[in-house]
């Protein structure tokens, strides 16, 4: 085994099964391994690295930034901080936000806001407040989100759960209208499941949950960690349901593939529950981050990568559909966010990523029937096309070595 596969796994958790590559470098679209070997990353650190690894002027940025002054806590106001929170408040067209550094982390903080909402807003009787999720949902890692998980195993040993959660099926607007009782205080929703296998959800979905949770009162909030930045073609793929949702949650991409951070967004009534010394962080929008952050948010604009993602998307989906072969079941996605469920009668997704990963592709599995296909959203027509042969090369490969077993 390779000495430093050999060194992580003997030192670290074993929490993950990475594929057996040891990357060292990274630009733009391309990762190298450490005999050389270029990549295309189809798979920017979980839609992470949406500007591309190591973007010049976000390493500039975080480079000055550092050099500057990096780190001082809430304690103190800085030069900074309003800057990137003015930004982001514009641009999502929501009127506060709260800074943090994971997902986990800004979603945590949109659960507690939610729940204080609904105890000091709606006077929903205390302890009494429930908040409902969809199956399939991924929101991060804490014993709370994972509370809210249907997945077994991100919960089996993590016990005792978090109560006050209610799982509806993705996708149903009924289902939802059943959930909500007058103790609702939020749905939490991600307007394209990543984890789950990149499920897009029927057309107008989220408009009705908007109207719906208007209806009753009760916050309706996007995790848009993974596919807002302009990901799905949209700033927030919410967008593209034409829903302007009461909280939305960032992460990922706002670092711009250098550094976690993230934010809740809301409106006043919403953020104006929480008074000094209830919520806070650390690192939370700290002038390094919001330096990043900001940058992050300028790139995305100036180099018109919203447009640029929808229009990429748009024709790797379409070429994507057009390859005929056994072994694809179906193939789904918005933008630059794309899933390949492949027949599990012949091959997992993994079989078929590192077969890929030898034709210079690095992708992931996700569950184990789905390829995600979410690159840097610069990557060009090119650079897909390369994707799309190398694909066309491993499914032919795959299905003639089935054929003469
Ligand atoms: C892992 C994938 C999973 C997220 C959404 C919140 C978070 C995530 C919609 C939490 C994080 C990451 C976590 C990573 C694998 C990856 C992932 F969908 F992106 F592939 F797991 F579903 N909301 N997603 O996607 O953000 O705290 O990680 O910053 O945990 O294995 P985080």
């Amino acid at each position: 085994m390779h000495s430093l596969i050999e060194q992580e796994r003997a030192y670290g958790a074993h929490n993950y099964e990475p594929l057996p590559v040891v990357l060292t470098r990274g630009k733009g679209v391309y990762v190298w391994d450490d005999s050389g070997k270029q990549y295309i990353d189809m798979m920017s650190a979980y839609s992470a690295v949406s500007h591309g690894h190591c973007h010049p002027e976000l390493v500039g940025a975080l480079t000055d930034q550092a050099q500057t002054l990096a780190m001082v806590s809430r304690a103190f106001y800085t030069d900074k901080l309003g800057l990137f929170l003015k930004k982001i408040c514009e641009l999502t067209g929501q009127d506060k936000a709260l800074p943090m550094n994971t997902g986990a982390e800004a979603v945590e903080t949109a659960l507690k806001a939610a729940r204080k909402w609904a105890y000091t807003v709606k006077k929903v009787p205390k302890d009494a407040a429930e908040i409902i999720v969809c199956d399939g949902n991924f929101h991060g890692r804490t014993i709370t989100i994972v509370s809210m998980s249907a997945e077994p195993q991100y919960r089996a040993g993590f016990e005792p759960l978090t109560p006050g959660f209610k799982q509806i099926p993705y996708g149903d607007v009924d289902a939802l209208e059943k959930a909500i009782t007058p103790n609702t205080a939020a749905f939490l929703v991600e307007p394209i499941q990543g984890e789950a296998g990149i499920i897009v959800p029927p057309k107008g979905y989220l408009k009705q949950c908007a109207d719906l949770c208007r209806k009753h009162n009760v916050l309706l909030i996007c995790d848009e960690i993974q596919t807002g930045i302009g990901r799905t073609g949209r700033l927030l793929a919410c967008e593209h349901d034409g829903v302007k949702p009461d909280g939305v949650v960032l992460g990922k991409a706002l670092g711009g593939g250098l550094l976690p951070v993230s934010v809740f967004l809301t409106c006043k009534e919403v953020m104006n529950v929480f008074t000094p010394g209830d919520h806070g962080s650390t690192f939370g929008g700290n002038p390094l981050a919001a330096t990043v952050g900001l940058a992050a948010l300028k790139v995305l604009v100036e180099e018109n990568m919203i447009a640029h993602a929808e229009k990429m998307g748009d024709y790797m989906l379409t070429e994507l559909k057009k390859i005929k072969s056994p072994l694809i079941e179906e193939v789904r996605g918005k933008g630059l966010l794309i899933g390949l469920s492949i027949n599990p009668r012949y091959y997992s997704a993994r079989d078929i990523c590192l077969r890929l990963m030898k034709e210079g592709v690095l992708s992931k599995e996700t569950h184990s029937t789905v390829v995600r296909f979410a690159p840097p959203l610069l990557i060009n027509k090119e650079q897909i096309d390369f994707v799309l042969k190398a694909l066309n090369r491993v499914l032919t490969q795959a299905y003639e070595e089935i054929k003469t077993t």
